[in-house]
C-alpha cells in the first residue's frame, strides 16, 4: 500500500464528487491498512509519492500472481511512471518478473483473477494491444486469460470482483455477459454500483460503506464483512481493490 500525499486532491476523476479531503483520505487509508492486518496480511506501506496524485492506486502497477509478478503500464498518461518506485520492491519479493511494452497499456484495476484464470478488462486504461501481450505473459505462466468488453465503467473491477468459490459479486452489464454464467453471482443493483468493487482477503469481504444492500448480499452468500468508508477515494473513481497489491 501507499498512502496518498497531499497532491492526492488533483488525482484524475470522472465521478463529480468534488475534490477529496486530504486528512479525511489518510484516516481511510490507515483504516484500510487495518483491515487488511486484521485479515490475517502482513502489510508494506511505501512513502507517499506526491509527483503521482493517482499512486495511492497501487494496484493499477503491477499484477502478482503465484508464478510471476507483472510490471503493468497505467493507461492515464499522468500515471505511466508511477511503475519507476514499484518495481524494485516487486522484485524484492518475485524472481520472476515481466512488463507490459509500449504502445500496451494495461491497468491493474482491468484485471480479475479467478483461480489460474485472469479476466483483462479492455476499457479506455486497457486496450487489446496490452491484453495480447499479458495473455501471453500469463501462458507462458501456464496461467491462462480472456478478455471482456467494457463501455460504462472505468475498470473491470469497478464492475465486478471474484470472492473465491465460484462466486463473483457483480453489477448486470458483467452477470449478463455469457463468459461469466458458470459463476454464482451475487448482483449488484445499480443504486449501489461502487460496492461492486469489493475484496476478498481469507474469508473476509471488504465492502464500501453505505451500500447496505450490497453489503446484505454478500453476507447472505456467506462471507464475514468489514465496511470501510471510501468517500474520499470515490471521488477520484477509486474502490478497495485499487489501495494495495496483494500477493
Ligand atoms: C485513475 O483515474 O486512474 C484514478 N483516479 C483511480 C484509479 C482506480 N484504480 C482502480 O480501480 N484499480
Amino acid at each position: 500500500v501507499r498512502p496518498p500525499g497531499h497532491s492526492f486532491v488533483h488525482g484524475l476523476t470522472t465521478a463529480g464528487l468534488g475534490a477529496p479531503d486530504y486528512e479525511k483520505a489518510l484516516h481511510q487509508h490507515a483504516a484500510y491498512c487495518d483491515a487488511l492486518k486484521d485479515c490475517g496480511l502482513d502489510v508494506v506501506t511505501l512513502p507517499a509519492d506526491e509527483a503521482y496524485p493517482d499512486s495511492t492506486f497501487v494496484e493499477d502497477t503491477a499484477l502478482l500472481t503465484p508464478a510471476c509478478a507483472v510490471i503493468l503500464r497505467p493507461g492515464a498518461p499522468s500515471r505511466q511512471r508511477e511503475i519507476e518506485s514499484i518495481e524494485p520492491i516487486v522484485r524484492k519479493y518475485f524472481a520472476s518478473v515481466e512488463r507490459i511494452e509500449s504502445s500496451g497499456t494495461v491497468d491493474g484495476g482491468d484485471i480479475m483473477m479467478a483461480g489460474s484464470h485472469y479476466y483483462i478488462g479492455l476499457s479506455q486504461r486497457t486496450n487489446s494491444i496490452g491484453a495480447a501481450q499479458l495473455t501471453a505473459i500469463l501462458a507462458r505462466h501456464r496461467l491462462t486469460a480472456s478478455t471482456v468488453a467494457l463501455h460504462n465503467v472505468l475498470h473491470l473491477k469497478t464492475a465486478a470482483s471474484y470472492l473465491e468459490h465460484n462466486t463473483m459479486a457483480a453489477t448486470d452489464e458483467i452477470i449478463a455477459q455469457p463468459e461469466f454464467d458458470s459463476f454464482r453471482t451475487v448482483r449488484i443493483e445499480p443504486a449501489e454500483q461502487y460496492a461492486a468493487n469489493c475484496l476478498w482477503i481469507n474469508g473476509t469481504v471488504l465492502v464500501a460503506d453505505g451500500f447496505p444492500n450490497a453489503c446484505a448480499a454478500i453476507a447472505a452468500a456467506g462471507y464475514r464483512t468489514i465496511s470501510l468508508d471510501m468517500s474520499e477515494f470515490r471521488k477520484l473513481d477509486g474502490g478497495l481493490s485499487c489501495l494495495s497489491l496483494r500477493f
